[in-house]
């Protein structure tokens, strides 16, 4: 697939725009964190977990860092083509190059200016949240300083909101947000995410883009969920929600290595 066809390709492979998917409660999810350019990933989740059967969430970042940028998203769009309704491919700061630039970008640098802006403005329709009933949010970095989960579908690119999902990380300190600036990564504190997640009704959120994160953070209530080799040592895996799964916290998720 050249470029072009994977730009026209992900046109019809997003949500129809929509910001926010509803994750259907019957059926098995699984999250996948970021997969950076590791198509072997990629590969090994559709596999073992076949979409159809399965809900997945990919949460983002799926270009830059790993061996083969190209080959992962072109397999991701190719799955969501296949499988429309249950493959949602959400957006990490990797995929906002139109949104706003960052460094080191190997993939969105090696492309021409007519390439990038293709690509770029077809990415910047991904979704940017998952929810689920049993009480699960799935994004990519931290979550917007929102007053429902409705809202989330409401979240202009650019805004401190989109920022705080897309780049967002999260400190494992009392307090609420950590300035970062215009470009800086925002940065938010656990009374933050007690309020928030208060005010949505989440029990736990699944999210990925900061791999210094620990697994676990605020009473097992944020996940922090890497599938990709891209960022050394660690290891590949997916966290698995059952249907009909009490959620109290991150722990009531699956881990599995892929
Ligand atoms: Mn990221």
């Amino acid at each position: 697939m050249t470029l072009g066809d994977l730009a026209r390709a992900l046109e019809r492979a997003v949500d129809a725009g929509r910001r926010l998917i509803s994750l259907p409660p019957a059926r098995t999810t699984v999250f996948v964190g970021d997969t950076h350019g590791d198509r072997d990933a990629t590969s090994r989740v559709l596999d073992r977990f076949p979409p159809g059967e399965h809900a997945l969430v990919f949460l983002g970042d799926y270009v830059d860092r790993g061996p083969d940028s190209l080959g992962n998203l072109t397999l991701l769009v190719e799955a969501k083509l296949a499988h429309p309704d249950s493959v949602h491919l959400l957006m990490g700061n990797h995929e906002a190059w139109a949104v706003q630039r960052f460094s080191p970008a190997d993939f969105w640098e090696r492309l021409s200016p007519p390439e990038a802006k293709a690509l770029g403005e077809v990415l910047a329709a991904l979704p940017l949240a998952a929810h689920h009933p049993a009480g699960v949010l799935a994004l990519h970095g931290a979550l917007p300083d929102a007053k429902r989960v409705d809202d989330l579908g409401r979240v202009r690119l650019g805004s401190p909101e989109w920022r705080a999902i897309t780049w967002g990380d999260w400190v494992d300190a009392p307090g609420y947000a950590f300035g970062a600036g215009e470009t800086g990564r925002p940065a938010f504190g656990r009374d933050y995410f007690a309020e928030v997640t208060a005010r949505l009704g989440i029990a736990v959120l699944v999210r990925s883009h900061q791999p210094g994160a620990p697994t676990y953070l605020y009473g097992d209530r944020c996940l922090t969920l890497f599938t990709s080799r891209a960022y050394g040592g660690t290891v590949r895996r997916v966290a698995v929600l059952r249907p009909g799964t009490a959620i109290g916290s991150a722990r009531d998720l699956e881990l599995v290595e892929v």
